[in-house]
């Protein structure tokens, strides 16, 4: 018997500066509704999905820094979505700012959790690749400080959850092969990655008319080369005179795109996943244990970035 999951994914349209909490959770609720009439089991919303991408400011005051970030999940204001999540059986993928006391320090994570049908947090994991810069560039059009307003979260673990073995990336994270390894390592079948792209890269314009491209590319070949589901799903359109990328999409394990968004505002798409597909490749082409050359990966995680000779040409071990 195969292991059907009806996946939705909630993309969202900006969310401006001064959008409240409640405002922007009554979204996620309607696209919930429309998954939840479709038969989904699992929502996927995107990145930072309760604010507008605060890191495209510097902001120096910390009370208003504050603001953006949650301290409890669920709170006050999230409780309506876990509520209806409960009272629909549809679990969801959110993306929030979170403020964590750890060992009496104040830490600031970007992070996603995962909530069962039952509305319970099942999974937590804090983005790990954190783009952008830590201090203030005013040469850019807007901020990416990322940098600053967070610390890297310590890894990519796996959760079993809808009836298969479930992982969780956000954006910058999607680019890097090893984002998709490390859970493909541990056997993952569903990967769920929110993002905030804007169309625009300070330091790499030329980028910017391939960016939808490079975030299909990156999606697709996490997909395949790992055998797994992968469902991308952004905050899209124009928030706060900054454009974002739309482009969410659900990609099989043998790379093919079986569902995607075709709008930059609020979006509910959805597709049935069968996890077992996940075998067709995962034990043929990239059967890690029958093919797989460990011994001559080393580098990888000796070496964080490239070491070059005095002339720039590559040194060698
Ligand atoms: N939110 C986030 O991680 N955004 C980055 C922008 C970097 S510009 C290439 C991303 O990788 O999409």
């Amino acid at each position: 018997m195969s292991r059907y999951v009806n996946v939705a994914m909630g993309q969202l349209g900006p969310i401006q500066r001064n959008d409240s909490r409640p405002q922007v959770v009554a979204r996620l609720c309607e696209l919930m509704r429309q998954a939840h009439a479709l038969g989904a089991h699992l929502i996927v919303y995107p990145e930072l999905a309760l604010t507008t991408f605060f890191p495209r400011w510097y902001i120096e005051d910390e009370h208003d820094l504050n603001q953006f970030y949650e301290r409890d999940m669920p709170n006050l204001a999230t409780e309506p979505l876990f509520s209806l999540a409960r009272s629909l059986g549809v679990g969801f993928y959110l993306g929030y700012a979170e403020l964590a006391q750890e060992a009496g320090c104040q830490m600031r994570y970007n992070t996603s959790i995962l909530v069962d049908r039952a509305g319970q947090i099942v999974g937590k994991y804090r983005k790990v690749h954190l783009p952008g810069h830590r201090d203030h560039e005013p040469w850019r059009r807007f901020q990416h400080l990322e940098k600053r307003y967070f610390s890297p979260g310590p890894g990519f673990g796996v959760t079993r959850a809808f009836g298969g073995v479930v992982g969780m990336a956000l954006c910058n994270d999607r680019r890097w092969p090893e984002t998709y390894r490390v859970m493909g390592l541990q056997g993952v079948e569903l990967v769920l990655i929110g993002y905030n792209t804007p169309v625009h890269n300070a330091p790499a314009p030329e980028h910017d008319d391939l960016s939808l491209f490079h975030n299909q590319l990156s999606l697709q070949a996490g997909a395949y080369q790992n055998g797994t589901w992968v469902v991308g799903v952004a905050k899209a359109g124009l928030e706060e005179g900054v454009d974002s990328i739309g482009g969410s999409c659900i990609v099989a394990p043998s790379g093919e795109v079986m569902a995607r968004c075709h709008t930059k505002g609020d979006e509910m798409a959805i597709a049935r996943i069968d996890l077992d597909f996940c075998a067709v490749y995962q034990r043929t082409t990239f059967n890690f244990d029958l093919h797989r050359q460990p011994q001559a990966y080393g580098m990888i995680v000796q070496r964080k970035g490239q070491t070059l000779a005095a002339d720039g040409t590559p040194l060698g071990e």
